[in-house]
């Protein structure tokens, strides 16, 4: 059910095995508390491929109870921040060698092209890993004039435990934009991965060990959010909280920090990132980028171009070469050779995507492609496009995680930055032009964490993301990721001969 004959080709074979199922808790792997495993699957066809220990509260409890003990008595905070700096640079060298393995397990568990898995998220994965190993031995304090003959310094100590949940859409890339810099600055974490991607991060954690990771630093529970999850974000023994999921999960938790310990919680959550393609656009070059802005990995990104804003003077020919596009996108299984898109993550989310593309067709936008599902197993769904879609239209208002472009008119800058940001998210907004009055012009105008000028989806290690509004609180990656993982200690001392 390709719409291509790239998709015939051969199946690539990579090495795949599953060896660890269970929680990782300190530094062993074990079976949940309750002895209760769960199902994970495979999205091209829906069968089981693994079960996995089911964590819930006293799991979690028990990894606590050992992040805490390995941050208050153990060697990881303590130890020289060049030797845990080595520490991740040799887990990078590790993940760098199992990138085959890790790759094809990655695509098995979650359904995304196994070259993208390959050749642009495991390499990432170990540049982000190279870039927290290289921060680990730079973190450090000020002094400050103060008034008075005091000597003051500022010390900048790791925050203790950090608790994090991370969701499904990209499971190893999450897993380093929250252990990464949480390491690097000596904390220990207790991590609960989504419950339709636990199989990477335990195979990386084992890795991690091999590095020389001490025991109890990172500790990893596979289950579900209202009981795994739930008892982490609640727990009184973590003193921080990261999350990325949706927006009303995102609620949930800040309410559990807030009930419990007040935890200081870092949200990344969803989004509906306008994409602005000006007057002066080179058609096809915009189509190409508009299409990889809101079709790469599914469409399922938090940051996906999901509101496609064209102006008219463009609009026809792009509406007519976004169509063709779309029926041009390769969909077949993600490990064949030149598949661009693989299937959605689980049932509930092909369901999801569907309820939306139906309430497109029903609010009248116009469908120009796609609109049902492709074959009879698995969760894969044709490239939608719609077109004549309304500001008020819910596919323009929600996040709808899946292969669907809304196409919207536009005839001014001003009105398109007042539409682009009439949204209650601000992730991230794309720009397509050449003149750089109108881009400036868009760039301040924007209300969005990112901004993409005639680009998109750019995830250097060093550059921050997040959210204005509700698509979150704090930023990942780059320097400001570190703030997140550090506690600032004031310390005051009188001089005894102030002139020195
Ligand atoms: O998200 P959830 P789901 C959006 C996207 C998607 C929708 C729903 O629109 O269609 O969210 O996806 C854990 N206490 N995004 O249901 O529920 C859960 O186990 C503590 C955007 O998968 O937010 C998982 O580990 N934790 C997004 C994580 O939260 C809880 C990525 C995310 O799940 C919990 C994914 C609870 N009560 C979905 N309930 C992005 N920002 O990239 C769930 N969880």
């Amino acid at each position: 059910f390709s719409t291509s004959a790239l998709a015939e080709e051969e199946l690539i074979t990579p090495p795949v095995q599953i060896n660890y199922t269970q929680n990782l808790i300190n530094g062993q792997f074990v079976d949940s508390a309750s002895g209760k495993t769960f199902p994970t699957y495979d999205p091209r066809t829906g069968e089981v491929i693994a079960h996995v220990a089911e964590g819930d509260a006293e799991d979690v409890n028990r990894a606590v109870s050992a992040a805490r003990k390995a941050f208050d008595e153990g060697p990881w905070p303590r130890m020289s921040a060049y030797e845990r700096s080595r520490i991740l640079l040799r887990f990078a060298d590790l993940i760098e060698k199992h990138t085959p393995e890790l790759s094809a397990l990655e695509t098995w568990n979650n359904g995304k092209p196994y070259e993208q898995s390959l050749k642009s998220e495991l390499p990432l994965l170990v540049r982000l890993f190279h870039y927290y190993a290289g921060w680990a031995d730079k973190i450090h304090g000020l002094t400050v004039p103060a008034d008075g003959n005091h000597h003051v310094q500022v010390l900048h100590e790791p925050i203790g435990v950090a608790g994090q949940i991370i969701p499904w859409n990209f499971p190893l890339i999450m897993f380093a934009w929250k252990v990464g810099p949480a390491l690097a600055c000596g904390n220990t974490v207790v991590l609960k991965t989504a419950e339709q991607t636990p199989l990477t991060a335990l195979y990386v954690a084992k890795l991690l060990h091999e590095a020389g990771l001490p025991p109890g630093v990172l500790n990893i529970v596979s289950g579900y959010g209202p009981t795994a999850g739930a008892a982490l974000a609640s727990h009184m023994d973590v003193d921080k909280l990261a999350f990325t999921g949706s927006t009303s999960t995102g609620k949930v938790v800040l309410e559990l920090a807030a009930k419990s310990n007040l935890k200081p919680v870092t949200l990344e959550l969803g989004g509906k990132s306008p994409f602005i393609v000006c007057e002066d656009a080179d058609v096809d070059k915009a189509v190409e980028l508009a299409h990889f802005a809101l079709f790469f990995n599914q469409g399922q990104c938090c940051c996906a171009g999901s509101r496609t804003f064209v102006h008219e003077r463009v609009h026809e020919e792009f509406v007519e070469k976004s169509k063709a596009r779309a029926q041009r996108r390769v969909v077949g299984d993600p490990f064949k050779k030149g598949v661009e898109q693989g299937p959605q993550i689980d049932s509930d989310q092909f369901e999801k995507v569907l309820r939306y593309i139906k309430s497109g067709i029903e609010s009248n936008a116009t469908l120009e492609c796609g609109g049902g599902r492709l074959g009879s197993k698995g969760y894969f769904i044709e490239p939608t496009v719609f077109s004549n879609v309304k500001d008020d239209m819910l596919i323009a208002k929600d996040e709808i995680f899946g292969p669907v472009q809304s196409i919207l008119k536009f005839k001014d800058i001003d009105e398109v930055i007042h539409r682009a940001n009439s949204t209650r998210y601000g992730l991230a907004s794309g720009i397509f032009t050449s003149n750089i009055d109108t881009a400036n012009t868009l760039i301040r105008g924007l209300r969005t964490g990112t901004v993409w000028v005639n680009c998109f989806d750019i995830f250097d290690a060093a550059i921050p993301f997040g959210g204005y509004k509700m698509s979150g609180i704090g930023r990942e990656k780059g320097i400001y990721s570190l703030q997140n993982y550090l506690q600032v200690k004031a310390v005051v001392t009188p001089l005894k001969n102030p002139a020195w």
